[in-house]
């Protein structure tokens, strides 16, 4: 290298330090399983490029995307120990930690996307966010998560009939077990990252997503069947972990509180645009999606996994509230 080389590269170097030294005091690791460029992690992105100016740069995020701080069941379990600051994860994966996250995880709680956003934007949110409090994390926001349908590699599903004694996997929560067991078939709990080669290698003959998930992460490419009967609308959650949360002042607190809030109407609109691309690209790439589907003898197959867990007062008022809402 040539001295004036040199000279420069070391100039540049110095200057990324600086910048990077002047730029953030504290800089909060956050999860995700997502990879780059999703919704999800496109909005806490922009969480943290509000919390970097609104902090004049004492705080600022960086996320870890595609699961390169864990699969979200170990990630949560990180969180809690304050080594991820930060994590966006779906409500599922946290049913056996925070009570109340089961009854956003039950099948057709949600009549809609928009039911479930004047659920989550109105005081029942409000209280599913302070839930999060005593088991060590502080809820910040909540995201959409599409509604998830079934897909699999064997056969077009066009009623319940089709999906008996298939192998499918679900999210690692009991409800979702149960709710497979109520339609017939197999549930296999894994984490999402196994899911493409389970598939593959037929270990699996399909799983059950939204469609930005179902494409990002490839699952169509070896399962080339999609239903869409909509079984599950499961927000997603952003927490932030109790033991980072404590070493920041009040102030900077309601900075993260109110950049998290903010990043909500954003990732709204992200969603709906990626919803449109993906079902497009699933489609051009020959997806059959079968749409003239019957989805009440699905709604009424759940019954028995109201009955199994929805037990305590607490869950049965909030099943009441949410469906009191309009
Ligand atoms: C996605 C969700 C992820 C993860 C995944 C899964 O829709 O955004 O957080 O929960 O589903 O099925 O594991």
């Amino acid at each position: 290298m040539s001295y004036l080389k040199s000279f420069a590269a070391a100039l540049l170097a110095s200057a990324a330090i600086a910048t990077s030294a002047a730029a953030c005091e504290v800089t909060l690791k956050s999860s995700d399983t997502h990879p780059d460029g999703y919704p999800t992690v496109e909005a806490v992105k922009q969480m943290g490029k509000l919390l970097e100016e609104r902090t004049g740069g004492r705080l600022c995020v960086e996320v870890f995307h595609s699961a390169q701080l864990g699969q979200e069941k170990d990630t949560i379990e990180q969180t809690k120990f304050g080594v991820i600051d930060l994590n966006r994860v779906s409500m599922g994966p946290f049913n056996n930690l925070v009570e109340e996250t089961k009854v956003v995880s039950l099948p057709y709680i949600f009549k809609n996307t928009e039911h479930m956003h004047h659920v989550m934007d109105g005081p029942i949110g409000e209280d599913m966010l302070k839930a999060f409090e005593p088991h060590g994390y502080v809820g910040l926001a909540f995201y959409d998560g599409g509604s998830r349908s079934f897909y699999n590699k064997v056969k077009p599903i066009k009623s319940i009939d089709d999906l008996k004694g298939m192998k499918v996997r679900v999210m690692q929560s009991d409800i979702f077990v149960d709710m497979m067991t109520a339609l017939g078939a197999n549930a296999t709990p894994m984490p999402y990252g196994e899911v493409y080669s389970a598939i593959q290698t037929g270990v699996i003959d399909g799983a059950e997503n939204n469609w930005p998930s179902f494409e990002s992460s490839g699952h169509y490419e070896v399962a080339g069947y999609y239903t869409l009967d909509e079984h599950l609308i499961v927000p997603e959650v952003l927490v932030m972990s109790k033991v980072s949360w404590d070493k920041l002042s009040a102030e900077d607190q309601a900075a993260v509180r109110q950049a998290a809030k903010d990043s909500v109407p954003v990732m709204r609109d992200l969603w709906q645009a990626r919803e449109k691309a993906s079902e497009e690209k699933v489609r051009a790439a020959g997806v059959e999606v079968i749409t003239d589907i019957d989805k009440a003898p699905f709604m009424a197959a759940m019954d028995s996994v109201y009955e199994k867990h929805v037990t305590s007062e607490n869950l049965k008022d909030l099943v009441k509230r949410i469906r009191a809402t309009d």
